[in-house]
């Protein structure tokens, strides 16, 4: 066995952000263990930590920039990549306009502390109002509340899961996902905290998930349709008198007439929950010492996402459950943009899209567009791509139409280490460093931990010879673009020639703890700062710092949405939903033989009486449409899945012609973003519906 050293990490691959200890021998790893001394993650990790070894090894992962050519891919120069790729963007803008080059930030952006910083000044450089992110198929709900709310779209509360005496949670499945805008390593533990110490854990969920079965109660909910559920119980909360608000809030009068017709009756009609568990659990919810309501994808990536996450706030706060110890509060982060107001507080509909007139949020607008965006022509069509971490033909809805709009363009630009169904279609990537070969301060998910902390952890290998880091090749494509383009916004330009470590010492500097990178250099493992505190209304941006809990666009959409919403199901219906698997990672983790190893995990799960109806029998294949479009699969019995509804994880289907996945092409499984349509958009957000999609399912003849 080779003696090796062992220096602290920390898994940048969910939001987590679990501390490591990895053991190193020369250029390789060894081993990685979760790190004890973490004080957040307290040695928590799960099976993905290791997989940070095979991306590291992975044969498949480009080193330096490719560039595509008639003879297939072709290693050329960063020098070469640098001009070209300036060269090209500069040049559409010049002849199409600024919006004719589109950008697509993934999901990994936010992983990357290089990323965070400069792939968005860049973007800005671009000048583009086609931008785009995963932001539309993900959490946009939840930023429209906050900033309606609480004044500012990253004002996130968050549950406080170590004291809580009751966890309600709508469509999030922390036992697997490790938790979204709450980062709390080690759910499972947590949880199973919380029920040992006497508290209470409900789950409504269409599959009794990982989660559920921890312990407490599990409900079904038919998918979709919980803005009712979770609207009429506040209703319950407000009829009966139960309401405890902070003497910071308004607007519950409105919210009062707004909820009228959501009736427990009117509930259980649509979303299939007996009227007596939506007024106990509403009861018990307001009666508990502490309680905090959470709810994830299921709930966000819906027909009335933002309805929900409307309610779920609600909840909260008129059980007096915000920013109370147990309840939902916010961090206090060492880096605190928002407190610094360096942060866009947010705005809606400054301009809209081309093509379907989306309103832009945040500045973004919904990726559901993007396709139509490429595909129609006509003054201001999209002719570049720039895409950062991103694989939107699994991730985005009618992918396989996207992936089809993507050979159409005049020049596609990849910031990205594989070959993937999207990157595919680029004229040239730029492959960024490994995580393992970079300094890692977490920007985002500190300030949405369950514990305020501070970590800054060192690159645990330097980098192979001639690598590039992301912020590194945002910096000379925007030194290269700056010279062909006259427009230069001089915040951008700013950004893009600080040094990630630059700003996050000025952050820390600055923060409300005056620490510095020097210092916290010195606490290799992280430092503690200490549980989530009160700090309403100090820390509310709204005008005279108060909690408006009736704004009016959302009792707009709340009173527009009645009929829909209260309507109930077309007898006969099956609703898609989707799932996520503890052995992989959105689109782009099946490359890890270590991961994909052991049974398949692809399959359609649906209810043994659903199967019965349609005669199939395990693992026939069947073929699953929607009005977007149709796929093919194994089913299997799902015994823990609602009757109507059949699930399939997204982030599948890697054999198309060109990827350079060798492992996760040999993964079964289909894109299941086939099947989501891009015409079905969350009422207020522009967020994707990815949850409750209306499919039929038949035996594969
Ligand atoms: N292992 C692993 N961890 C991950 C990821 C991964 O790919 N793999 N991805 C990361 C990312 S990017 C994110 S955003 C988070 C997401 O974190 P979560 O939201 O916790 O993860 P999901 O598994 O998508 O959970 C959604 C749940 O909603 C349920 N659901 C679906 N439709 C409905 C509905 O209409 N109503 C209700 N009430 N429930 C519904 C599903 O059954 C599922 O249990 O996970 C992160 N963590
Ligand atoms: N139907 C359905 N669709 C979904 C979801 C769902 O639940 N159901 N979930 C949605 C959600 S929540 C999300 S977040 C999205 C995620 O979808 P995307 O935004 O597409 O993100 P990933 O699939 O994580 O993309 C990974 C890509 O980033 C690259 N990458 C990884 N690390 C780095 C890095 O450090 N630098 C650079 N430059 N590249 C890197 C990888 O090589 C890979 O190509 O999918 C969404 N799509
Ligand atoms: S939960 Fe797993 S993937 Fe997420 S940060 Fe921790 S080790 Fe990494
Ligand atoms: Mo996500």
């Amino acid at each position: 066995m080779t003696e090796g050293i062992t220096r602290p990490g920390r898994c940048t691959l969910c939001e987590a952000m679990c501390g490591l200890r990895v053991t190193t021998s020369g250029d390789r790893v060894i081993d990685i263990r979760g790190d004890e001394d973490d004080p957040l993650s307290a040695g928590h990790i799960c099976p993905k930590a290791l997989a940070l070894a095979d991306l590291r090894e992975d044969p498949d992962r480009l080193r330096s920039p490719v560039r595509r050519t008639k003879d297939g891919w072709r290693d050329i120069s960063w020098e070469e990549a640098f001009d070209l790729v300036a060269g090209e963007l500069a040049r559409i803008r010049r002849r199409h306009g600024a919006d004719a080059v589109a950008v697509y930030l993934g999901n990994p952006v936010t992983h990357s502390l290089g990323s965070m910083t400069h792939a968005p000044a860049f973007a800005s450089l671009l000048g583009t109002r086609n931008r785009f992110s995963a932001s539309s198929v993900d959490q946009l709900p939840h930023q429209v509340v906050s900033r309606l709310l609480y004044g500012n779209q990253w004002l996130l509360p968050v549950p406080d899961i170590d004291r809580t005496a009751y966890f309600l949670v709508f469509g999030a499945n922390p036992a697997v996902s490790n938790g979204s805008l709450m980062t709390a390593p080690g759910m499972g533990r947590r949880i199973r905290a919380l029920l040992a110490r006497g508290g209470t854990m409900v789950v409504f969920d269409p599959r009794r998930t990982e989660t559920a079965k921890l312990g407490g109660e599990h409900h079904f909910v038919r998918p979709g349709t919980d803005a009712a559920l979770i609207l009429g119980m506040v209703r319950v909360i407000l009829e009966e008198g139960l309401a405890r608000p902070a003497a910071y809030v308004d607007g519950l009068d409105e919210v009062r007439d707004v909820l009228a017709p959501f009736t427990p009756e009117r509930v259980e009609a649509v979303a299939g929950v007996e009227p007596g568990t939506v007024r106990r659990v509403a009861r018990e919810f307001a009666a508990a010492p502490s309680a905090a309501c959470y709810g994830r994808m299921g709930v966000s990536t819906q027909r009335f996402g933002t309805l929900c996450q409307w309610g779920i706030q609600l909840l909260n706060i008129v059980t007096g459950n915000l920013d109370r110890p147990g309840g939902t509060m916010f961090t206090k982060p060492a880096v605190d943009p928002i407190r610094a107001r360096q942060i866009d507080p947010g705005h809606q509909g400054r301009w809209r899209s081309r093509v379907r007139g989306l309103p832009e949020f945040g500045g973004e607008l919904p990726v559901a567009a993007l396709a139509e965006e490429i595909r129609t022509p006509g003054p201001g069509q999209v002719r570049g791509l720039l895409t950062v971490a991103g694989n939107p033909v699994l991730s985005t809805p009618a992918g396989p139409a996207l992936d089809e709009s993507l050979a159409g363009l005049d020049f596609m630009v990849a910031v990205d280490f594989y070959i993937n169904e999207t990157t595919r279609h680029a004229h040239v990537i730029l492959p960024p460093t490994e995580p393992l070969e970079r300094d890692h301060y977490d920007l985002i998910f500190h300030m949405l931990a369950v514990r305020n902390t501070a970590r800054y952890v060192p690159a645990v290998f330097p980098r192979q010879p001639g690598a590039r880091h992301d912020w590194e090749i945002f910096r000379e494509l925007g030194r290269r673009y700056g010279r062909l383009v006259r427009s230069r916004p001089w915040r951008a330009a700013l950004m893009l020639r600080m040094r990630p470590k630059r700003i996050v010492d000025l952050g820390l500097r600055t923060g409300p703890y005056h620490l510095s990178l020097a210092r916290l250099r010195r606490r290799p493992h992280g430092a503690d700062l200490g549980e989530l505190r009160p700090s309403l209304p100090g820390r509310l941006q709204t005008p005279r710092r108060r909690v408006r809990t009736a704004p009016p666009p959302l009792v707009a959409a709340a009173e527009e949405a009645v009929a829909e919403l209260l309507e109930p199901p077309a007898p006969g219906t099956l609703l898609l939903i989707g799932r996520r698997q503890l052995r992989g990672n959105n689109s782009w983790m099946h490359n890890s033989a270590r991961l994909v190893k052991g049974r398949a995990r692809h399959h359609l799960l649906m209810n043994p009486d659903d199967m019965a109806a349609r005669g199939l029998g395990e693992g026939d294949l069947v073929n699953v449409r929607s009005p977007a479009g149709v796929l093919t699969v194994e089913a299997s019995a799902g015994h823990d899945i609602m009757p109507g509804t059949v699930s399939l994880p997204h982030g599948y289907g890697h054999d198309l012609p060109g990827v350079r996945l060798s492992v996760a092409r040999r993964v079964r499984g289909s894109n299941v973003n086939a099947l989501t349509d891009p015409a079905r958009l969350d009422q207020v957000s522009g967020t994707a519906v990815l949850n409750g999609v209306p499919v039929t399912v038949e035996r594969c003849q």
